[in-house]
Formats: structure tokens, C-alpha cells, sequence
């Protein structure tokens, strides 16, 4: 029963009007308005989860354009992330060095409720992870890990002033950490949500910890407005099951939103209502002056039990295992899309104070009161679709919701829940996106379904197919399919912000002399090899368009060669590149005054070439060098040189 209705809409054929959008007549105008001529700029920037493949991709909106991936979670060759000493602590975690994860949610930071486009932040589902993007330089300078969860899903939502973002476990896990019975879940499971604090320069710290019953938790979005200080978590597998969750979790009629009052856990916090546990988590951070992360573990985290803590969580019964929980610009209402309910649950917050202040609870589980269903439902849009799963608003009025199984996105009224149009999307859509969507200021002019399956869309590549998105003009009373682009890894969900936000703050080059990485090269006059056992540092420049040195002799089988490059250029877009044959890793890109360090661990004798990989001037093919290696027990001195003739041995 189960499989059969979450099959999504393309094994049943496309939707009824699929040609009416497709193309034809309205393909002449969507053309025009998606067209940015060249030299031209978007208006937009959207910022893309790369789902499975763990990073971000950022293209422009209207045209669908792809401007940059920003390795976030994941090895990434192209710019040596992950590969190159200086990011590799970024990786860090209680379990070592982990390459890869699962990236689900980008989201904006927000000041007064609205995106201000100082940071993007993003989670890792995988191995519990919330990293922080700088949108001046679009590179990840921040990841925090997350303990006693499992599978980091309903993160990283901030609050209005991104006070917090925050973290709930999808997977309940045993706390604290034991080895048990899976079968003890219902004892020995429970479910961790976590609030992280951000500072004024964007630093996160784990502020606290909430601990709940063994649930799944979903998604989440924050108050706004009058509801600002609250956090709604969706909640599913309410049953409490470990096994057959397809069958076993969707017994219950209802499951929960959790709405967690944050500003009563910080009064907690100060009072001292806390339990401080141990728990190994990681911290790492990029520091921009010397182009280095650098990972400290921690050991301890500080949690909150509503026990111990009255009026801080309280369960709201939504219909029928809730994915996504949407908060409307007011801050009002909260919307919970329950995935395999036809309709849309809209609770109303001041309905829900009422319910806590008249204790109108209909039982209470683990200490934490469930209230009253019809005593804080707003209303429902009724038979809207098939698997609702999310809701974005356009600030006039109306949300859009997905429907993965019927596969369109449906636009309702606010306030009279009556649906007001409907288009198809190709196909199963998952997230959608408005820019400011899930703010208080939403910038209503286009909306991005983030399809799950393309099928036919597209010429075909092999068993693996794109995912894409597809921009729809939403500044009409009727919602208007303009393009179709591919995107890369899965596209959860995805921020749009007006270009106007980020662009003026852009960084175009680090100042080389704010370097302060501790093997930089300030100028050719400082670069020199040094050998200390069989470790070589090399201090290595470049500029268009030679290394200095550019020739290097001395080195040994079983020496390990540290190459500390730094770009000395001081203009706009001129990385310069470093690859070495044979290196067990990848190439270096240096942005300019950067200094970035390749390890190379020559095992044949030889003399090797290495050269830059990014085509940089009109002599990047001269740009290039030799590295000289002996056997381990030969007498050639260690040289270096640039501009001489070889230098004999
Ligand atoms: S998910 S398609 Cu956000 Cu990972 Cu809903
Ligand atoms: Cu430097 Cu090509």
C-alpha cells in the first residue's frame, strides 16, 4: 500500500496538461524573460544543496546559470579542498577524516527576519554536520559537529536575527551513546535537538542541547514576528519503531510539530537547569589570515530535559507524518505539509498560546504536553494534492506547496485556505524556493521547483539522469513555467537572494600583506627549500607566469615534500594552479595572496614536472618546472633555483 502511493507521478504518466506548459505558444515570452543577454547579470543569486554529493552549487536566476560549486562536505579536486593541508582539517570529525556527506538545507542568515546575505549556512545529514559559508569569498569557513545525534535532517533553519541555527536528529539514537539491543529502542532511543548560537562574526558554538522522546525530526523552520523565539520541529515515526518504518511509522493518525520555546531553554541555560554530558564533537574553522582550519575537539555539551524544564517544548498533533513545517511571513501560522495527507494542516501561534496558557492538553508524553488538536488548527487546505511535503510564500498573500505524489506546486490563499491555482512540475518535486520564501520579506517574482526525477527531460546519460529545477514566474495571478535547468547532485532544498545583497561585498583578492600563513613567501626574495629529516619545504611563489623556484634538486625517495605556494598576484580572477606528476592527491588552486601546501610523496626516481593548471596568461604553458629526485641514499645537495641554467650535480 505504501509503496504504491509514494509512486511518484512519471510512472503514471505525465500530469493531464503537460503540453499547455511544456512549450508551444508561451515558450516565446518565458524565453525573453528568462534571457540575460551576455554581459549581462542575473538579478537573483540561488544557492543550491548538492544533496549526495555534499557541497553547494550557486547559479543566477532568471537564466538558471551555473556560477560556482563550493566544496562544502566533500573532497573536491577542482580547488584541491579537502586535499590540500590547509582545508583538510575542515573534514574533521569524532570519527576522523570523513570526505563526504549528505547536504540537504541551505539557509541564509537573516537579520530583522529578513536574508542579509552574509552567510549560507548548510547541513550534513550523514555523520551529523552543520558547516557556515562566507558569502564575501563563497568558500566554507566553518563546521561545527553535532553529538549525540544521528542523521543531521531538520537543519540548519535560523532564527530571525540568526541567533541559533538549528539542528534535530533524524534518526533517534541510544542516549547517552551505548551499545544495546535495537529492539530496546522505545527504552534506550531518544531524540536530540540542538541549538546553535552564531556570533556577530558568524561563529557557532553548540549553545545547547533538547532532549526528547525517540522520534524522527524531520524538518524545522523558526518563529518570526510574534513567534519569533520559537522553533517548530516535524516529527514522524511518533510509533516509535526501529524496523519496516514504511509500514510500522505510519500507524498513527497523528504525529507532532514540536514547538520549542527558546527563549525559555536560555533562562534554563542561565538558571543552571542543565545537565552538562560528555560528548566528542568537532570544531573546525577556517581562518582567513592564515588561509588555515584548524579542528578542536570537544568533550562536553550542555542538555536541557523538559522534565526539568516546563513550558519549553509542547507536541502540536499534525496529520499524517508531517515532512516539512513552514512558518508564513507574519510568523502566525505554521504549516505542516503531512506527506501522506491529501490536505495541509495550518496551526495559528496565538491559537497555540491560548492552548499552553487555558492547558488544554490532551495527554502528555515524557513530560511534554500534547495539545489539543482543534485547539490550535487554524484550518487546512483541503485536498489540495497528493504528498504535500513543502510550503514557500511569495509576501502577498499566498503559499505554494509541493506535491511530490500528484507532482505540482499549488498556490493557496492565506487566511481562507482556498487553492487558487495549480501547475505541474517535472517530476516529484521535493522543495521549492522563493527568494526570502521562508522569510519575512519573501521577493515574490519566481519560484524554482527542485524536481527529484527527470526522466524524459533531457538528453539522456546513461543510467544516471540530472536533477533540475524548473523557474516558474509567480508575479501574475497564475503561475507560469519559464525554464528548465539541470542541477548538480540532488537539490534539496535552495536560498534565492537579490544579487544586490551580496554583490557589493564580494572579496576580489586577499591583501598579501595581510597574509599570515606561517610558510608563506612574500615575494620571490623569500622563497627557499628547507629540509628537516625527510620532510622538504618547499617556499614557492607564483605570478604571471613562473614559480619561483622553478627548478629543485636534492629530494629523496621517502621524503615527504610539503610545497607551500603562495599567489603573489593582487587582482581580480588570477588563481594561478600547482600540480605535481604523480601526486597521491589533487592539484592546488591559489586564489590571489593566498598560500596553499600540496604533499607529495615521491616514490620513483626521476626528474618531474609540475606546472599550472589554471590557464592564466598568455604564457601559462611556460608556466612550469622541474623537481629532481635521487635515491635515498645518494649526496645530491638540496638546490633550488629560477632562472639559471641547470644546476649541475
Ligand atoms: S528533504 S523533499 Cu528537505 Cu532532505 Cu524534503
Ligand atoms: Cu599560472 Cu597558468
Amino acid at each position: 500500500m505504501a509503496s504504491l502511493v509514494l509512486m511518484p507521478a512519471c510512472e503514471i504518466g505525465p500530469p493531464s496538461n503537460a503540453g499547455s506548459q511544456g512549450g508551444g505558444v508561451l515558450s516565446g515570452s518565458a524565453a525573453e524573460q528568462v534571457y540575460v543577454a551576455p554581459g549581462q547579470h542575473d538579478e537573483f543569486y540561488a544557492f543550491m544543496s548538492g544533496g549526495f554529493s555534499g557541497q553547494v552549487t550557486v547559479h543566477g536566476l532568471p537564466s538558471g546559470r551555473l556560477l560556482k560549486t563550493i566544496p562544502v562536505f566533500s573532497l573536491d579536486g577542482e580547488k584541491g579542498y579537502g586535499f590540500n593541508e590547509e582545508t583538510k582539517p575542515m573534514l574533521e570529525t569524532s570519527f576522523g577524516f570523513v570526505p563526504w556527506d549528505d547536504a540537504h538545507h541551505p539557509e541564509l542568515s537573516q537579520t530583522s527576519g529578513e536574508t542579509d546575505g552574509r552567510w549560507l549556512f548548510i547541513n550534513g545529514n550523514n555523520t551529523p554536520r552543520v558547516a557556515r559559508i562566507d558569502l564575501t569569498t563563497f568558500e566554507t569557513v566553518e563546521i561545527i559537529e553535532l553529538p549525540n545525534s544521528g542523521g543531521n535532517h531538520s537543519s540548519p533553519f535560523t532564527t530571525e536575527n540568526t541567533e541559533y541555527v538549528v539542528a534535530g536528529t533524524r534518526f533517534s539514537v541510544p542516549y547517552p551513546v551505548k551499545d544495546v539491543a535495537i529492539d530496546s529502542y522505545a527504552e534506550t532511543f531518544k531524540g536530540m535537538l540542538s541549538f546553535i548560537s552564531v556570533d556577530a562574526e558568524g561563529h557557532m558554538d553548540i549553545a545547547f542541547q533538547i532532549l526528547l522522546p525517540a522520534f524522527d525530526y524531520d524538518l524545522a523552520h523558526s518563529g518570526k514576528g510574534d513567534s519569533h523565539g520559537w522553533t517548530f520541529f516535524t516529527t514522524y515515526n511518533t510509533e516509535q519503531k526501529s524496523t519496516l518504518l514504511e509500514v510500522t511509522a505510519s500507524q498513527n493518525d497523528k504525529d507532532f510539530i514540536a514547538a520549542i520555546n527558546w527563549k525559555k531553554a536560555e533562562e534554563y541555560i542561565k538558571a543552571g537547569k542543565y545537565k552538562e554530558v560528555p560528548a566528542e564533537w568537532t570544531h573546525n574553522v577556517y581562518h582567513e589570515d592564515t588561509h588555515m582550519a584548524e579542528s578542536t575537539l570537544n568533550k562536553k555539551v550542555k542538555v536541557l530535559t523538559p522534565s526539568d524544564c516546563p513550558d519549553m517544548v509542547y507536541f502540536l498533533p499534525t496529520p499524517k507524518s508531517p515532512h516539512g513545517v513552514d512558518v508564513d511571513p507574519t510568523g502566525e501560522y505554521i504549516i505542516g505539509n503531512g506527506k501522506l495527507s491529501a490536505d495541509l494542516t495550518v496551526h495559528s501561534f496565538s491559537k497555540m498560546l491560548s492552548a499552553i496558557e487555558n492547558k488544554s492538553f490532551e495527554t502528555t508524553i515524557e513530560s511534554i504536553p500534547v495539545l489539543k488538536f482543534e485547539d490550535v488548527v487554524a484550518g487546512s487546505v483541503v485536498k489540495a494534492g497528493l504528498g504535500p511535503l513543502h510550503t514557500e510564500f511569495d509576501g502577498k498573500g499566498y503559499g505554494y506547496t509541493t506535491f511530490f505524489i500528484s507532482s505540482e506546486v499549488v498556490k493557496w490563499k492565506i487566511g481562507t485556505w482556498e487553492v487558487t491555482d495549480r501547475v505541474p512540475t517535472y517530476y516529484s518535486v521535493g522543495h521549492l524556493m522563493i527568494p526570502g520564501g521562508d522569510s519575512r520579506k519573501p521577493e515574490g517574482k519566481y519560484l524554482v521547483a527542485l524536481n527529484k526525477i527527470t526522466k524524459d527531460r533531457y538528453l539522456p546519460t546513461g543510467p544516471e539522469l540530472c536533477h533540475s529545477a524548473q523557474l516558474y514566474d509567480i508575479s501574475g495571478d497564475k503561475m507560469k513555467l519559464l525554464l528548465d535547468f539541470p542541477t548538480m547532485g540532488e537539490p534539496h532544498y535552495a536560498q534565492g537572494i537579490s544579487a544586490a545583497k551580496i554583490v557589493p561585498n564580494v572579496k576580489k583578492f586577499y591583501a598579501i600583506e595581510e597574509n599570515k600563513h606561517p610558510y608563506r613567501a612574500l615575494g620571490e626574495k623569500e622563497t627557499k627549500v628547507e629540509r628537516d629529516g625527510n620532510s622538504v619545504h618547499v617556499y614557492m611563489t607564483t605570478i604571471r607566469s613562473h614559480f619561483s623556484p622553478d627548478n629543485i634538486e636534492g629530494v629523496k625517495v621517502g621524503d615527504r615534500v610539503y610545497f607551500h605556494v603562495t599567489n603573489l598576484e593582487q587582482d581580480w580572477d588570477v588563481p594561478h594552479g600547482f600540480a605535481v606528476m604523480g601526486a597521491n592527491n589533487a592539484e592546488l588552486l591559489i586564489m590571489p595572496g593566498q598560500t596553499e601546501t600540496l604533499v607529495w610523496e615521491p616514490k620513483k626516481i626521476g626528474v618531474f614536472p609540475f606546472y599550472c593548471t589554471d590557464f592564466c596568461s598568455a604564457l601559462h604553458q611556460e608556466m612550469q618546472g622541474y623537481i629532481r629526485v635521487s635515491p635515498r641514499n645518494s649526496g645530491v645537495a638540496l638546490k633550488w633555483s629560477l632562472g639559471e641554467e641547470e644546476p649541475s650535480s
